[in-house]
């Protein structure tokens, strides 16, 4: 349950209503660097720079790739009421697999996978199962996972040990205004036209720090193999990048 008004810092008065209550309902999964569960923590707690810091708190996350079957890149941004990272442009979706039985299943990463269907559903509108058009949970690829931190503004920020999932799906996309400014579908050349403008600052465009870090290491390569349908050859879930 939320924490009551009363014990919300005043340091946090002024964020977004829906966000706080997120910061204290989601129980993010704490991992060591092996991606073995140690324990569990507040989205709230996980999120401080100050408290990642003092007590090395790293927790499991996921990051999704959806393209449709032009093989274009979903992409969004994040909405202004985020409290890490707002109004950054970054991959499909991504959030936290839940300290609850069904997202913590490590067989196939399935709780990954629940957690994933589940967001995709809160921030997008894609519904689970209920039509052609849906998300069923085994169709999302794992490729690898990463390990990485990043600040957003000083008092956030992230320590994250992220699955990366592809998923091939035509969807209908409703996006959640409290989670979502807007949307994009980008082919190959699109997204370096993206990535060259955010280089030069252009526009006011950001990109997030874990979008950038998976650009750079995997996405062209993985993307080019999705194309040809060697997907699996480059599908890794032994190693965890330290990026
Ligand atoms: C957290 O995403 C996960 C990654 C990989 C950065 P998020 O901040 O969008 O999480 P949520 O949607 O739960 O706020
Ligand atoms: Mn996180």
């Amino acid at each position: 349950t939320a924490m009551g008004e009363t014990s919300v810092p005043a340091a946090d008065a002024g964020m977004d209503a829906v966000q706080r209550r997120l910061m204290f309902e989601d129980e993010c999964i704490l991992v060591d660097e092996n991606d073995r569960v140690v324990g569990h923590d507040s989205k709230y707690n996980c999120h401080l720079m100050e408290k990642i810091e003092a007590e090395n708190l790293l927790h499991r996350a996921f990051s999704v790739f959806l393209f449709n079957s032009k093989y274009e890149l979903l992409l969004q941004q994040r909405s202004a009421t985020k409290v890490t990272f707002p109004l950054v442009w970054t991959n499909t979706c991504c959030s936290h697999p839940l300290y609850r039985e069904s997202e913590l299943i490590e067989e196939n990463t399935l709780g990954v996978r629940n957690a994933a269907q589940r967001k995709l559903f809160d921030e997008l509108g894609i519904p689970a199962e209920d039509s052609a058009e849906d998300l069923p949970v085994d169709q999302f690829t794992p490729l690898g996972r990463i390990l990485y931190k990043a600040p957003s503004d000083g008092k956030w920020g992230e320590h994250e040990l992220d699955y990366l999932l592809f998923i091939v799906r035509d969807v209908n996309v409703n996006p959640n205004p409290d989670e979502v400014a807007d949307i994009k579908y980008v082919n190959r050349d699109q997204l370096k036209e993206l990535l060259r403008k955010a280089d030069a600052g252009e526009e006011g465009l950001k990109l997030s720090p874990w979008f950038r870090l998976v650009v750079d290491n995997f996405l062209f390569k993985w993307w080019d193999h999705l194309e040809r349908g060697t997907l699996g050859e480059v599908i890794d879930m032994k190693t965890i990048h330290k990026l």
